[in-house]
């Protein structure tokens, strides 16, 4: 189970350089000034910020909450450093270029991958089916039932990192999307590039509470409207789903990371613009679980998908929403909202955000000053 046991002696928070904060040293009450007393010395990883360690409460708040944001349930966390931006597409092709990866929207679907995630006794599709490609987003002509996303989304075939929606847009000829979020990348993909960054993914408690930037209970990142007097606070969509987009925000798509304001903790897009891969499995029911222990900390989310409506695919959690996120659908663009995505599939609208520990960043010190000694 993710959380610890209540009769284990952990009346402290874990940090994660594996030292124990005491609990009068928490900072469980958000300030506009944070106690920065027990942050970690200088230098930190660059383009991150640090999230300290605390409690909070992780679940749904506000009508708009679906079953699986409950029950709300509160949550301890060490402290972390998070990315204070969506990876963008510049920083992707840094990691492509050094060790030559190549993504799953990339690469032919294999059969063997593919079986598991039907239901028994499937036939085999027709080898001129299994292209490498990944989903785009294709508006409708007009109003449609939202109960079948089938009808916006498409499977395009040469779709991938370098190619958003399909072979007629190559970004890699030029710059104009370097700052703007990488998205067709599979979860396979955000953590081989978290890998290679010497970070890891968050977990879903760790991007939520990130995500509130200190504000309790609150239904949105900013506070309890979506918008903050006329100013949009995300890339989102505005208009009639899956048909309209008003572009009121200044997007049709993805927007250069940062256009924004940030939260409380320094983080842009946490809201919008693209989904975020996160480390845990979906589970419809994980927070069941989380509230029934007494002490829930430094959860790490379900050790094997379940999603009701779609079983047999293995779904991780992404956060945040998307350009695509819309009141009439989903209203995913709130802190606790959750949502799952099979964890090989690619989309126009997912990208990712790293978080690093102290253990990770004292590793990554390290390597640079052995590569640096080997250059003397
Ligand atoms: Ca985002």
């Amino acid at each position: 189970m993710q959380c610890i046991n209540p009769s284990s002696p952990y009346e402290k928070v874990q940090t994660s350089n594996g030292t124990a904060m005491p609990v009068s040293n928490r900072r469980n009450k958000f300030t506009a000034t944070p106690d920065t007393r027990n942050w970690p010395a200088k230098p930190w990883p660059q383009g991150m910020h640090w999230v300290a360690a605390g409690d909070f409460k992780m679940g749904g708040v506000g009508h708009k909450a679906r079953k699986d944001e409950f029950p709300a349930h509160k949550v301890q966390l060490g402290g972390f450093w998070i990315d204070a931006t969506e990876i963008t597409n510049a920083q992707f092709r840094e990691f492509v270029s050094s060790t030559g990866y190549v993504t799953t929207a990339e690469k032919k679907p294999e059969w063997e991958q593919l079986k598991e995630q039907v239901p028994p006794g499937t036939p085999r599709p027709d080898d001129a089916l299994l292209v490498a490609g990944a989903l785009v987003f294709t508006p409708t002509p007009g109003p449609v039932k939202l109960d079948d996303w089938s009808q916006w989304w498409r499977y395009v075939p040469g779709a991938d990192w370098r190619h958003p929606v399909g072979p007629s847009q190559d970004i890699s000829n030029n710059h104009e999307y370097d700052d703007h979020p990488v998205v067709q990348v599979s979860w396979y993909d955000a953590v081989a590039y978290c890998e290679w960054a010497g970070k890891r993914l968050p977990t879903e408690a760790e991007w939520e509470y990130a995500c509130r930037g200190g504000l309790s209970e609150k239904e949105y990142a900013w506070g309890d409207e979506v918008t903050a007097g006329n100013r949009f606070m995300a890339n989102l969509w505005q208009g009639g789903f899956p048909y309209e987009n008003k572009v009121l925000d200044g997007y049709y798509g993805t927007s250069p990371v940062s256009s924004f304001p940030p939260n409380g903790y320094g983080l842009s897009d946490m809201i919008g613009n693209v989904w975020e891969w996160t480390a845990d499995w979906y589970r419809n029911d994980s927070y069941t679980a989380n509230a029934e222990t007494t002490q829930c900390i430094n959860p790490t989310g379900a050790k094997k998908s379940y999603d009701p409506g779609d079983p047999y695919v293995p779904k991780k959690v992404v956060r945040g929403g998307s350009f695509l996120c819309d009141e009439s659908y989903c209203s995913s663009y709130r802190p606790s909202a959750r949502m799952r995505t099979d964890a090989y599939t690619g989309e126009n609208h997912t990208g990712f955000r790293c978080v690093m520990t102290q253990e990770q960043w004292a590793a990554r010190q390290r390597k640079d000053k052995d590569v640096l000694a080997l250059r003397k």
